[in-house]
This record gives C-alpha cells, sequence and structure tokens, in this order.
C-alpha cells in the first residue's frame, strides 16, 4: 500500500508535513519500523492510535501496517464514553509511539497475512445506538486509492495539502495513505484554516464543504488557490454558491466526490472534467451503482457493490448483513439520482433524518440523545439536524429537563463522546412529541415556535 516508502520515488526532505514538522520518508519509515517492532514485542492485538494531527499518528499508523495489525484511530478529543466503547469493542490497546525512536530494520513479515485481512478500524455512527467499527482491508484500501489516483491523475508530482482529522476516511485514507501510495509530498495544515491552505502552495487540496465555505469568505485565501492543479470537496454536499465563489476568486471548479466509511470513495468527478456544481461524477474504475427506485422515480436509494467495499461491522454479522439487500448490493442510505445521458450522479438527501453531517462529520442522533439522557437532569431528549449556512447542518437538542442550562447539556456531550458531537444549539421544550408508537415525532418539534435555547 505504501508504494513511497519503498524509495521508488526517490526521498526528499520535506516528504510528509504535519501541523509544521516535517519528515523524509527515511524518517517516516524509520520511526514506523520501531512502532512495528513495539507492537511486535508488546503482543498488541488491535492497535489504538490516539489521532492527533501529527507525525507521531502517521508513524503510528503506517507502523500498525508494517507489522500487520489492525489500527483503530480514536479523535484526540473523545471522552470517556466514546473512546471507552471504542476499546472495548475493539479489543484495541495503545503504545506510547515516539517519533524520535527510529529502527532501520524491517519488521518480520506478520505469519500468514493476506490482502484481505483487516488494516484499519475506523468508528462511524448509524442512526441508533454507538458507533460501530468498519472493518477495511488493504485490498479495498489500495483498490480506493488507485482508482482515485486515476481519477485525478493523482502522482509523485503532486503536493497534497489539507487539514483533516485523521481519524476518518476523508484525512487518514485519502490524505495521509493516498500520499504515501502515489508519492505525492504531504502537507498537513493541523487545522484546515483557510489561512494555512493559502500559504501552503500546493498542487491538489482537499476539503469538507466547511473548509470550502470558509475559504470562500477569504477571497484573498481562494485567490491563493489559483496556482493549484485540482481542489477536491467530500464528506458532504458542497452548496453551489461555495462551488461559484471558489470558481470566480481561484478559477478552479472544485471537483466533488462521494463516499462513506463503509464503501470508501465510489464515485467522483475527473480532473479535467467540468462538471457542474451538486453533481458528484460519475462511479470510480470496479464501482457499479444503481438507483433503487419505487415505481418507476428517478430517484431512490443509491446502492452500490466493488472491490473498495469494508469487510463489515466488527462483530456485528446482523448489522453487516442489514447493511446490503438481499441481492448482494450495499444500501448507502443515501437518496440519489443518475443522468439518463451522461451517468453523472447527484446527491439529493439521506433516507434518514436521524444521520446528520455536521462540517462533514457524520453523527447519529440517537448517540446523541443517549449521551443526553445519561445526563440526571434530562428526561427526554431528541436530537436534530439543521440547516447551517457553515456546517451545513448543525446539531439541535430538544430536552425535557429542569434545573440544567443548555451550556452545561452542551459541554456534557462534548466532555462525553467528543466536542464536534456536541449541540450547538439546546431548547427546552414541555415534552417531546410521540406517535401512537411512542416514536419521537421529530418535525413537528422543529414547527414548534415555543421551543427557546
Ligand atoms: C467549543 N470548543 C469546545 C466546546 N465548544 N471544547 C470543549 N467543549 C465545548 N463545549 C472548542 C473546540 O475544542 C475547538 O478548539 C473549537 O472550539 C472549535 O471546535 P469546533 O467547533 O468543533 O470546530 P469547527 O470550527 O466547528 O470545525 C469545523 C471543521 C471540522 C470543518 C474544522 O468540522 C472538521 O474538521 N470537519 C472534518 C470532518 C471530516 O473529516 N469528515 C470526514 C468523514 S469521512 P480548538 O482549540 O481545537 O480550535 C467521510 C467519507 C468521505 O465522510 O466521503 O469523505
Ligand atoms: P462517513 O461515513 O462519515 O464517511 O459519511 C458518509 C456520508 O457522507 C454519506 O453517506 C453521505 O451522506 C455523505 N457524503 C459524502 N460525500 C458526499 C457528497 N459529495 N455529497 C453529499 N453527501 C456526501
Amino acid at each position: 500500500m505504501l508504494t513511497a516508502l519503498t524509495g521508488v520515488h526517490g526521498d526528499r526532505a520535506d516528504a510528509v508535513t504535519v501541523a509544521g514538522r516535517t519528515a523524509s520518508y527515511e524518517e517516516l519509515l524509520g520511526a514506523a519500523r520501531q512502532v512495528a517492532a513495539d507492537l511486535a514485542a508488546s503482543g498488541v492485538p488491535v492497535f489504538a492510535v490516539t489521532a492527533t494531527a501529527s507525525l507521531e499518528t502517521v508513524a503510528a499508523v503506517v507502523g500498525a501496517l508494517l507489522a500487520g495489525v489492525p489500527c483503530v484511530p480514536l479523535p484526540p478529543d473523545a471522552g470517556p464514553a466514546e473512546r471507552g466503547h471504542i476499546l472495548r469493542d475493539s479489543g484495541a490497546r495503545t503504545l506510547e509511539v515516539d517519533f524520535a525512536r527510529r529502527s532501520d530494520r524491517a519488521p518480520a513479515p506478520a505469519a500468514a497475512r493476506t490482502p484481505d485481512d483487516p488494516a484499519l478500524i475506523l468508528y462511524t455512527s448509524g442512526t441508533t445506538g454507538a458507533p460501530k467499527g468498519v472493518v477495511l482491508s488493504s485490498a479495498a484500501i489500495t483498490a480506493d486509492l488507485d482508482a482515485l489516483a486515476e481519477a485525478w491523475q493523482w502522482s509523485a508530482e503532486d503536493t497534497l495539502v489539507h487539514g483533516l482529522p485523521l481519524f476518518h476516511v476523508h484525512g487518514l485514507v485519502l490524505g495521509v495513505l493516498g500520499a504515501l501510495r502515489t508519492g505525492s509530498r504531504l502537507v498537513h495544515t493541523g487545522r484546515p484554516t483557510p489561512e494555512a491552505y493559502a500559504a501552503a502552495g500546493g498542487s491538489l487540496y482537499f476539503g469538507v464543504p466547511t473548509v470550502w465555505s470558509r475559504i470562500a469568505r477569504e477571497p484573498h485565501a481562494a485567490a491563493a488557490l489559483s496556482g493549484a492543479r485540482l481542489l477536491v470537496s467530500g464528506s458532504a454536499a458542497l452548496p453551489a454558491p461555495v462551488f461559484r465563489d471558489i470558481e470566480g476568486a481561484s478559477g478552479h471548479r472544485i471537483v466533488e466526490r462521494y463516499g462513506m466509511t463503509e464503501t470508501l470513495i465510489t464515485v467522483s468527478g475527473r480532473a479535467g472534467g467540468d462538471l457542474p456544481p451538486g453533481t458528484v461524477g460519475t462511479p470510480l474504475p470496479g464501482i457499479t451503482t444503481r438507483i433503487a427506485a419505487e415505481d418507476g422515480a428517478e430517484i431512490g436509494e443509491l446502492q452500490l457493490t466493488g472491490p473498495t467495499l469494508f469487510s463489515g461491522y466488527l462483530g456485528r454479522p446482523e448489522a453487516t448483513a442489514a447493511a446490503y439487500t438481499e441481492d448482494g448490493w450495499f444500501r448507502t442510505g443515501d437518496i440519489a439520482a443518475v443522468g439518463e445521458q451522461d451517468g453523472v450522479h447527484r446527491i439529493v438527501g439521506r433516507a434518514s433524518t436521524d444521520m446528520i453531517k455536521s462540517g462533514g462529520y457524520r453523527i447519529g442522533a440517537g448517540e446523541i440523545e443517549n449521551a443526553l439522557l445519561d445526563h440526571p437532569r434530562v428526561r427526554e431528549a431528541a436530537v436534530v439536524g439543521v440547516p447551517d449556512a457553515d456546517l451545513g447542518q448543525r446539531i439541535v437538542a430538544f430536552v425535557v429537563a429542569e434545573g440544567v442550562t443548555g451550556a452545561e447539556l452542551t459541554d456534557f456531550v462534548a466532555a462525553h463522546l467528543s466536542v464536534h458531537k456536541r449541540p450547538r444549539e439546546v431548547r427546552f421544550v414541555e415534552a417531546v412529541p410521540r406517535n401512537a408508537m411512542g416514536k419521537p415525532q421529530k418535525r413537528l418539534l422543529l414547527e414548534e415556535p415555543s421551543g427557546k435555547a
């Protein structure tokens, strides 16, 4: 998977920069080999990496791949509930990583490893319950990275710039492993701020729509990207005004691509293409898609098959089976339409309103409701995602509670789960309206004028 580390593209002193610290491939490989040796010596079965934006995280993940030990990246701000769940559910253990400790000895090859064995386990939320571990094999990851390299003409000539979190597909699989497979220089900016993107001087830029929207509001930063080769957006829908503002300031028409933790990136625009805003392109090589539409309708659930799909939810065969149709297609839960002539895909929405995308993070309403219900003052909770110009959707929590403030409940969720899962707004209500089955009627809550922050 890590072609660049074999030396085929040569080495450079500035091969990988993360949050202001720089390493050559040789230095990264040395640190990763030391991690691999430590993993072998300690017998860690699954490696939990606290995924700060740092060279240590890159060395830890590469070390796990070298050692053949599945790696679970942990959000660095995960509170005790989220961290505890991930560690218990995966059986993963942490291990200290020091980038200054290096080994020049290749690790002994792990016994009987195949490309279909688990490489990464990424935790992601469903509509209800705690996050599930999505098991990704090396074969799926390399298939995806090679398909993206072809689609974006991504090569060792590129300098990739982004500042995305290193515990999800976008920042870790594309943003780190992609650079180490293609041999492109990597500049991770620590945080994805407009100023940092503008200053990085890259050829290829990755961002979630919130990042592009913040850049669009800083015309100087957007103009500074005019020398780039390709700007790519994904993880949530890119608003058309953001697309147009970035084009106006930088001359670039952002290429949008679509994916999921479970499927990796499956549909994308191409370098040199000219797609209108609101479209995510065509399936990548090897991917087949279909629309499950009722009675001749043109829009419906997007379903797909291909070599980039996950191996299953860790320890949850029923949930894995439920993610597929009877005839073996993966159910994305996204509603899409496909152009009849050109096969260009448009993502229209999600089948379930209980799956929220905020700042490109996938957040299950049920997980936030359970966290709120753990607070002794909260009697009922219903969580929704409402449209937000900056975040795409923002989390709004409706609660029945006394003797606690909205800010206290926000901090409670931020501390127990992680900061990005906190409600941005808490509204106190008399009761959560429910139907005859006891299911919350969330639409009614949004219509209610009396709920206040
Ligand atoms: C605020 N903060 C708090 C707090 N309120 N801290 C503790 N408790 C509270 N109550 C602090 C935070 O610690 C942070 O500090 C600061 O406020 C801002 O945090 P934030 O509000 O969460 O950041 P925000 O600006 O809203 O983040 C926007 C963003 C982020 C775009 C940078 O949403 C982001 O990185 N999104 C990327 C998500 C992503 O990669 N998704 C890909 C999924 S994979 P400080 O000091 O840290 O600033 C996928 C597949 C695919 O979807 O297709 O790609
Ligand atoms: P995650 O598992 O965090 O990767 O989230 C996957 C979800 O992100 C998908 O099911 C979509 O709902 C959403 N998504 C990803 N890319 C796009 C895109 N380009 N346009 C619209 N939604 C997207």
